[in-house]
């Protein structure tokens, strides 16, 4: 990897995602989004709006790149919209895709950016989507097909690639919870399936990476949370091992260590779930191990024994808010605790920056990665800006800084982690909020023209850069 830290040491700098930033939902040959589609057509979109502008990413990307410039980042993590390359997520590519992308990196690379490009957050091309997306087989195929494009066409600039973003949360939401299109409820068995063809897609992706050798790294996006277990549990090894597997394993083994959990199958039956898997699988997940691990770390899984009746599984638009007093049932297998101690953000998120050292440390010893990046991490709120739009976001400074505190003392201590992103450059799109919740280090005014403020925390985050690369922080 040396290459790319040559220069740099460490990486610091904010995410974005496609759909939730570009906006142009229709522009330039795009093809449409399973999101699109959803947003658009959807009853099940309560929130009433969707990403057809969103940040306007996609008009005004040099606006924002010189804003991060600004801020001393040295990085900038974003995604590929699927559709935009291959209009209908297969056959003919669209150059006018292609030259958005070249735009957004070219320009990254001049304001010294390091992009860091996800091929898959969230935003399924239609047509694909409506061919049984992820539970079809054969998107193994399209997406190594439209990974090896993007490869091919950016891969001489682009140095650090990621190919899927957060599969286990991914096909929760789609699954389980059911607020991701297309709303699938409860369905467990979809759920474990979804996150294997992840996996291989990846693992096809990673290794067609390798095999055109270029110089770059790449990896796959976790969202990781630690198992903790609450005291009052009982069955202890059993909700541990369940839920690791749930939470972790199932996207760790298979992207650290190339081949998917002893437990698979066990796990699975206690589910009453079994996994379609094909003979060659095995060779093409140990083929297409990660070059290092991104993970998104907010919070851990807290969790305690189910309950034999499973209850509704919170299925709304709302996150974890509607539930958390009392934890949700996930499965009769094990449920999420509640624990009174801990802070809780307005979505009954906890607030819990020990985290970061936690999952780290945990990550790094059971899975041994090379290279760990925080991909994301940060704070979501309801905000209020002054009337220059200027926000005092004290609370996200706060909790950044709880959660820098603890990543540093983890890398003193050995643990390989050599970059963070902020979660997220600028306000945009959230997929269960709309734009009620706000995540970025810029404000975005979409009731005014999309006018942008850097936010209190902003100016923090540069000054703690500065303060990384002077040696002088305390
Ligand atoms: C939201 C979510 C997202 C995710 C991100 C995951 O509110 O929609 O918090 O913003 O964090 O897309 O990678």
């Amino acid at each position: 990897f040396a290459d790319i830290f040559k220069d740099k040491d460490f990486l610091w700098g904010a995410g974005t995602a496609a759909y939730q930033c570009e906006g142009a939902w229709n522009e330039d040959q795009k093809g449409l989004g399973e999101w699109d589609y959803f947003n658009h057509n959807s009853k099940l979109n309560i929130n009433h709006t969707d990403g057809d502008v969103a940040s306007d990413f996609y008009h005004r990307y040099r606006e924002y790149i010189d804003l991060l410039a600004e801020g001393h980042q040295n990085t900038i993590r974003f995604s590929i919209s699927w559709a935009r390359i291959l209009p209908k997520g297969t056959g003919q590519v669209n150059q006018k895709g292609i030259d958005f992308y070249n735009r957004v990196i070219d320009y990254a690379i001049e304001k010294n950016l390091e992009p860091n490009i996800s091929l898959f957050h969230y935003d399924l091309p239609y047509e694909l989507a409506v061919d049984g997306g992820w539970l079809n087989r054969k998107i193994v195929d399209y997406f190594a097909n439209y990974a090896k494009i993007c490869f091919e066409n950016f891969g001489d600039r682009v140095k650090i690639w990621a190919t899927i973003n957060e599969p286990r949360y991914y096909s929760y939401c789609v699954n389980v919870v059911g607020n991701y299109p297309p709303n699938r409820h409860l369905d467990f068995q979809s759920y474990f399936q979804y996150q294997y063809n992840l996996m291989l897609a990846s693992a096809k992706a990673i290794k067609i990476y390798h095999d055109l050798g270029l110089d770059g790294i790449i990896g796959v996006v976790h969202d990781n949370g630690n198992v903790e277990l609450a005291p009052e549990t009982k069955n202890k090894k059993n909700v541990q091992l369940i839920g690791d597997f749930f939470y972790n394993r199932q996207i760790l083994c298979p992207a650290l260590l190339g081949k998917m959990p002893e437990e698979t199958d066990e796990v699975l039956a206690a589910f009453n779930c079994l996994l379609y898997r094909e003979k060659d699988d095995k060779e093409l997940l140990a083929a297409g191990k990660a070059d290092y691990l991104g993970l998104n770390l907010y919070n851990r899984q807290y969790l305690t024994d189910g309950t034999k009746d499973v209850t509704k599984v919170f299925h709304n638009n709302q996150g974890s808010r509607s539930k958390a007093k009392e934890g949700i049932q996930i499965h009769n297998l094990f449920k999420s605790a509640f624990d009174p101690k801990v802070k809780r953000n307005q979505w009954g998120r906890e607030e819990l920056p020990r985290v970061m050292y936690t999952a780290l440390c945990e990550v790094q010893r059971k899975y041994q990665p090379k290279l760990i990046m925080i991909t994301e991490n940060g704070h979501g709120g309801y905000e209020q800006a002054d009337e220059t739009g200027f926000v005092n976001d004290e609370q996200r400074i706060k909790l950044t800084a709880e959660f820098l505190k603890y990543l540093l003392k983890a890398k003193s201590e050995g643990v390989k982690v050599h970059g963070y992103y902020h979660w997220s450059a600028m306000d945009l799109y959230s997929w269960i909020n709309g734009y009620e919740k706000r995540y970025g280090l810029i404000r975005v005014d979409f009731a005014h023209q999309l006018a942008l403020t850097p936010k209190k925390s902003y100016y923090w985050y540069r000054d703690f850069i500065d303060q990384y690369f002077s040696g002088s922080l305390k």
